[in-house]
């Protein structure tokens, strides 16, 4: 151990009940990404995630009980902090990121400390209706405002982090849903990271089951306003170099 990761790329994939995807989902960031080392957090998971992903050629961490897509990704962090990985990108365990994006988000690493991948900034055509459409709009405007940068795709979780973002976040990682997201979004702005966005397509799920359904999504955005306001009070860690 030590100092395998340094300098490396870390691709880590929260998964859980993935057994159908996670295959598809190591084979397509290897392709991506040949030099990356890809770190698969099982959450707990009651199928074979874990030896799927283990036999499709990926490190697995496998977490006892279910954490939230928040805990597996601290795990992710604290482990590319542990070993001196340069980057972290986060890639969904049901294929619904395409590691064909991760170059770009890495890129972007050059002069910000987090990328996002935002599905509806141009590229591809991942369609949300109804509630859900506008409460995700409302959202983004807010976040905009608040993040003084441009960000059409909050609740993104694909994402690329730089050294400074993975020192923040080994340290904390919210685990409440939309905490993932969101509110690590307002963890990096008052601790002096910055933020951008890469346009990506997305894919819609084929397999599995999504954490939320869409009404049910709708009332958590709303929540979400309120996760928001509780994480700009909260005292988080300052990073004093504003630099990347
Ligand atoms: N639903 C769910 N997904 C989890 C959990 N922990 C990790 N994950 C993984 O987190 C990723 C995002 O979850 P998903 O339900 O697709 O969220 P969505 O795409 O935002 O609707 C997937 O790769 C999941 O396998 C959990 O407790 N619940
Ligand atoms: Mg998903």
């Amino acid at each position: 151990m030590g100092t395998r990761g340094r300098g490396k790329v870390l691709v880590v994939v929260p998964a859980y009940n993935e057994a159908e995807a996670i295959a598809g989902v190591v084979a397509s960031v290897t392709r991506a990404v040949p030099t990356a080392d890809i770190l698969v957090v099982d959450d707990g998971s009651c199928d074979a995630t874990s030896a799927v992903a283990r036999a499709a050629g990926a490190r697995v961490a496998t977490l006892p009980f279910n954490l939230g897509v928040g805990g597996a990704m601290r795990t992710g962090f604290r482990h590319a902090k542990r070993e001196g990985y340069s980057a972290v990108v986060q890639v969904d365990g049901d294929g619904q990121h395409d590691p064909a994006f991760i170059p770009q988000l890495l890129a972007a690493l050059e002069h910000h400390d987090v990328a996002v991948g935002a599905r509806f900034a141009g590229t591809g055509d991942y369609v949300v209706r109804g509630p859900r459409r506008w409460a995700m709009r409302g959202l983004a405007s807010g976040m905009s405002a608040l993040m003084t940068t441009r960000l059409d795709d909050a609740t993104s979780g694909f994402r690329a982090c730089g050294p400074r973002a993975i020192s923040v976040y080994a340290q904390h990682y919210p685990a409440e849903y939309l905490g993932d997201t969101l509110e690590t979004l307002v963890i990096a702005r008052k601790s002096g990271l910055t933020v951008t966005q890469v346009p990506v397509a997305m894919r819609h799920r084929n397999t599995g089951r999504p954490s939320h359904g869409s009404a049910r999504s709708s009332v958590e955005l709303l929540r979400a306003g309120c996760v928001v306001m509780l994480g700009l009070v909260r005292e988080w860690p300052v990073i004093a170099d504003s630099s990347p």
